[in-house]
């Protein structure tokens, strides 16, 4: 795992294609990917299926959508800016989701940005974006395609379709490494691999070439854990959890690993979505600090409209999250975990000689810790407040800092308190 990973914490992962264009998911459960329109619509019994009958008819195909999507608002310039403001450093794009459509003008197929709907190299323009803004910028990369017939055997019209002999060797492979020479993105976060083994999707054939023209070029990459069935948390540089919502309790986990999580229940776009359907800041910035304390990086989800546009709602969270991040992001970026991850309302990170203990409540005048003795000498800090703060330490009680009542708090943060101890 390259240190930049490690390093970076935080960052903006983002779902669009043509799904963005129904941009729909039942609202009552608790987890709804709209992504996955186009399989849902064809399920019978499923609310997908009702909704695509009674707003577009029977006879409306999924394909009949992608001439709808023009990206008309598309400027990725304002996305990596957004990346910034909410504290990221790296952000990254479903270059093919299941729907088999691509964002950038591939040879192996004529399903593809460029050859209808937005008719743009959407992932050139991207990584010119996140570049500008010095930022890494990955992909994301579905191996498998619901409904493509090179892969399912059966013979559907499929928009686009260039025919091939296998569709591993022929198709996903070359697609990938098409990727990686075009664009050297800085990781890749493969998905849709269940069904098969790793050695059916050629992982390591794959994997292989990115590392190494990665090293020709000094670029440090890495690679997810979805390689193949029964894979996932066994091997890859990286282990994402997706919308795990036990992970930030369990203990530490050594290898390097992510939550991958849309702030809004859904990866794509869901129109019915609304501020309430979200993580409140609060439920966010604590989420992060958790994963942080035990080896986490976030990997933050929004799903743009089909013109372009971050939904308001999801940014709001996240534009707060960046205002936290000004005052306390010293507590998190660069960090490491520390041997402790957690006590009580407070988690930990470390970093060259400090340890970081950030508060999810606000304790008084007392803020008490048992697990860390400061050496003689030692200064305590809260982050964003002037000055050295008063402690003792003594075998019973461990530490107390006193937090005076007349000081201020910090006013950047009401969401998590951090000392540097
Ligand atoms: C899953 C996909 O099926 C979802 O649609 C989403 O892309 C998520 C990140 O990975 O496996």
């Amino acid at each position: 795992m390259p240190q930049w990973y490690n390093d970076a914490k935080i960052g903006l992962s983002m779902h669009w294609g043509v799904y963005s264009v129904p941009a729909w998911a039942p609202r009552e459960k608790g987890i709804s990917y709209a992504e996955w329109y186009g399989f849902r619509m064809n399920e019978t019994g499923n609310p997908t299926f009702a909704y695509h009958k009674e707003n577009y008819g029977e006879n409306f195909t999924y394909d009949d959508f992608i001439s709808k999507w023009k990206a008309e608002n598309y400027k990725p310039d304002n996305w990596a800016k957004f990346a910034k403001k909410m504290g990221a450093n790296y952000i990254f794009i479903t270059s093919k989701h299941h729907d088999g459509f691509c964002l950038w003008p591939t040879k192996y197929t004529d399903r593809n940005a460029m050859k209808m709907g937005p008719r743009k190299d959407l992932l050139g323009q991207f990584f010119e974006a996140g570049h500008k803004e010095n930022l890494k910028v990955g992909l994301y990369y579905s191996l498998m395609e619901w409904y493509n017939p090179l892969y399912t055997g059966k013979d559907v019209p499929y928009t686009g379709l260039k025919k091939v002999n296998n569709y591993v060797d022929d198709y996903v492979v070359l697609q990938i490494k098409e990727l990686i020479d075009l664009y050297h993105p800085d990781f890749f976060f493969f998905d849709g691999e269940w069904d098969h083994s790793e050695a059916f999707w050629k992982m390591k054939e794959v994997v292989a070439y990115y590392y190494n023209e990665a090293a020709k070029r000094n670029q440090e990459v890495f690679v997810n854990d979805r390689f193949g069935q029964g894979e996932r948390g066994k091997h890859g540089d990286l282990y994402n959890v997706e919308h795990d919502f036990g992970k930030e309790n369990a203990g530490l986990l050594s290898h390097k690993w992510s939550y991958w999580e849309g702030i809004a229940k859904t990866y794509g776009y869901n129109q019915d979505t609304d501020l309430e359907d979200c993580m409140s800041p609060k439920q966010f910035v604590d989420k992060i600090i958790k994963a942080v304390s035990k080896n986490g990086n976030f990997d933050i989800n929004v799903g743009p409209t089909a013109a372009g546009l971050i939904p308001n709602y999801e940014q709001y969270p996240l534009l707060q999250l960046g205002e936290w991040l000004k005052t306390n992001g010293e507590a998190i970026y660069g960090t490491r975990f520390w041997k402790v991850q957690e006590e009580g309302d407070a988690c930990f990170t470390s970093k060259d000689d400090n340890v970081y203990a950030i508060f999810l409540k606000w304790q008084g005048e007392e803020f008490k810790l048992k697990t860390v003795k400061p050496v003689d000498g030692s200064k305590i800090t809260m982050l964003g407040v002037p000055g050295n703060l008063k402690w003792e330490w003594d075998k019973t009680n461990g530490l107390t800092i006193k937090y005076p009542q007349q000081k201020a708090r910090p006013t950047s943060c009401s969401y998590a308190w951090a000392f540097k101890i």
